[in-house]
């Protein structure tokens, strides 16, 4: 397969342009899954929602990861194939096989779902083909500022959320769908403190990359689930009278 510059920024794009339509819907009323969806949907209309996470997020694991194995001759030298394999599969192996088969949520609605894996069939495949066949990275990139700060800003933010989903898991026993307030951690100052880590992570996966993909996907990343951190913070607000004040939404002691 050759680069073809002028694809990855179609797709870009297209990837920013559809955060920014999710951004305008979303602020109005926010995507109907877990504590937004109010009816629980038909039963052949949903899924237990380890499953359903797993389907979804599956293709963000194995798109790139089948394309860098595809690659001709298969071999994760360049920077750009190692970056995508160390940071990017390595998220979503984590929310594939981790995440998905801990976590203890309502069943997911089918509808979503399919929207979700597409939507991780083609970022797989963007983030995937640009690492593998069009980055390029001078030999010293390891020490540059943009590559040290976005590394560690991405394990800063991937700490922060699989640590706050983990504070989310533990607040329900298995067979539980009852919502609680969030204690601990980043929680203590905003609603939304797994979304924030997630934020802060692909911003920094950018950084390092220094992509326009990659961008593109934490633009998108910002405009999805700002909003819904935004929704998770007025849902606790009207369901508990005894809801921390000083808690913001998103962004510690601003927003
Ligand atoms: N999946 C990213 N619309 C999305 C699914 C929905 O990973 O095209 C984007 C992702 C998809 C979306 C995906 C892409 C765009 C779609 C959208 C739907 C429509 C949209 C396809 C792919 C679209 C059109 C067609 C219009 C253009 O019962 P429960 O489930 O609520 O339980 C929850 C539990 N919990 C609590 N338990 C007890 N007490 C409480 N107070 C609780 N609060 C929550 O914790 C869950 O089991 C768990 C986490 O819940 P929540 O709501 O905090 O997070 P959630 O939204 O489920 O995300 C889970 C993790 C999180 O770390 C987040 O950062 C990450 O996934 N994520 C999520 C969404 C997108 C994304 C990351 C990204 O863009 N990078």
């Amino acid at each position: 397969m050759q680069c073809s510059p002028s694809l990855v920024l179609a797709l870009s794009i297209l990837l920013g342009a559809l955060g920014f339509l999710l951004l305008c819907l979303n602020l109005r009323a926010p995507a109907r899954y877990g504590k937004h969806q109010e009816k629980p949907g038909k039963p052949w209309a949903r899924l237990p929602a380890r499953c359903a996470w797993f389907l979804q997020e599956l293709p963000s694991f194995l798109v790139p990861a089948l394309l860098l194995a595809l690659r001709s001759p298969p071999r994760l030298e360049p920077l750009g194939c190692r970056l995508l394999c160390g940071m990017f599969c390595g998220h979503y192996f984590h929310r594939t096989f981790i995440y998905s088969f801990f976590m203890r949520g309502r069943p997911f609605p089918l509808q979503i779902l399919l929207f979700g894996m597409l939507f991780c069939i083609y970022n797989g495949f963007l983030q995937g083909y640009y690492m593998i066949y069009c980055a390029q990275y001078p030999k010293d990139w390891f020490t540059d500022f943009r590559f040290t700060s976005g590394v560690l800003l991405f394990l800063f933010g991937m700490g922060i959320n699989i640590h706050s989903d983990i504070l989310l898991r533990q607040l329900r026993k298995p067979g539980d769908h009852t919502y609680k307030i969030p204690q601990g951690g980043l929680f203590t100052y905003v609603s939304g403190a797994n979304f924030f880590g997630e934020i802060v992570e692909w911003f920094g996966y950018a950084i390092a990359t220094w992509s326009i993909p990659a961008f593109a996907f934490a633009l998108f990343t910002l405009c999805f689930i700002g909003p819904r951190a935004y929704h998770h913070h007025r849902y606790y607000l009207r369901m508990f009278t005894d809801y921390p004040k000083s808690r913001k939404a998103l962004i510690p002691f601003i927003f």
